[in-house]
């Protein structure tokens, strides 16, 4: 696990430097989602495939920005999932990115994560990096070194409303749900990146990021490999719950395609409780 924390490390210094100095703009290219991919994508999907190809423990990588797995090693132990760079379309608003990673053992799925990490670009780069049986780190860049800042967790009940997907096609259900911890108080902080967004609940101790199934998305819109099921190890180990709209677990996922969505939330006990309330027995 050390050698795949110090290449992610090696890669938060890369991707930086990319972000800053080059060019922004679309890549005359679409990722299997479909979606337009952007220069910085494609950059930053390059430099994570180089690094990690550099580690003889992985057997293969699978990337959002890639149609399919690319084989490493075949007697490599792990297959490390990636979003290279998560929310890049907001680079140009200048606002926080991340890349995010999940490091599963045989077939990637929930229950096979063992390792997650994900890279926050902002004002300045930090790393949180847990495994399955570790509280998440934070390390944070400074001097050209990552320090250990601390551990990472959640209280039982947060502050935070932080609420994806476009409002018109929001279900009634999860329209009360979000009303409703607005009413108890609960401060909207929502920027459109994933990786702030998450990282900001987990920074101040709690509160709820919710990506609904929607009428125009019925699946929602994060991928389960990617994105969702590294964010659910973080927040598991972290005291904090993570589900679905079925209210099962998010680790309890497994895909039939490596780029299959979920609906998806992450809290502290306290929030994913209500969403339980509004939630079961409706969909
Ligand atoms: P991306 O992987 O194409 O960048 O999309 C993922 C991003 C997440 O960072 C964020 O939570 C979500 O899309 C925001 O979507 P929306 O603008 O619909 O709220
Ligand atoms: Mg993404």
């Amino acid at each position: 696990m050390e050698e795949i924390l110090e290449s992610i490390k090696n890669i938060a210094v890369e991707i930086k430097s990319a972000i800053e100095k080059e060019e922004l703009g679309y890549a005359n290219s679409s990722n299997s989602s479909g979606e337009e991919q952007l220069k910085l994508d494609v950059r930053s999907d390059k430099i994570i495939e180089k690094e990690l190809s550099k580690l003889k423990n992985i057997k293969a990588i699978i990337s959002e920005e890639k149609e399919s797995q690319l084989k490493l090693n075949e007697n490599g132990e792990y297959i490390i999932c990636y979003d290279p760079l998560d929310g890049s379309s907001l680079v140009d608003a200048n606002l926080a990115v991340g890349s995010i990673f999940g490091v599963y053992k045989n077939t990637p799925k929930g229950e096979n994560i063992i390792a997650s990490s994900y890279i926050i670009y902002g004002p300045r780069v930090e790393i949180v990096f847990t495994t399955q049986t570790t509280t998440p780190v934070l390390y944070r860049l400074q001097n050209n070194q990552f320090i250990r800042v601390k551990e990472l967790t959640l209280n039982s009940k947060g502050k935070l409303n932080s609420p994806g997907g476009t409002q018109k096609d929001w279900k009634s259900h999860h329209k009360e749900l979000i009303e409703e911890l607005f009413r108890e108080g609960y401060r909207l902080r929502y920027s459109g990146g994933m990786v702030p967004d998450l990282h900001h609940i987990l920074i101040k101790g709690g509160g709820l990021f919710s990506y609904p199934a929607t009428i125009k998305n019925p699946k929602g819109k994060l991928r389960q490999l990617f994105e969702i099921i590294p964010f659910a190890l973080i927040f598991e180990r972290a005291n904090g719950k993570a589900i679905d709209e079925s209210c099962n677990r998010l680790l309890n996922l497994t895909p039939t395609h490596i780029h299959d969505r979920s609906s998806c939330f992450f809290g502290s006990e306290y929030e994913i409780e209500k969403v339980k309330e509004f939630y079961e027995n409706r969909k």
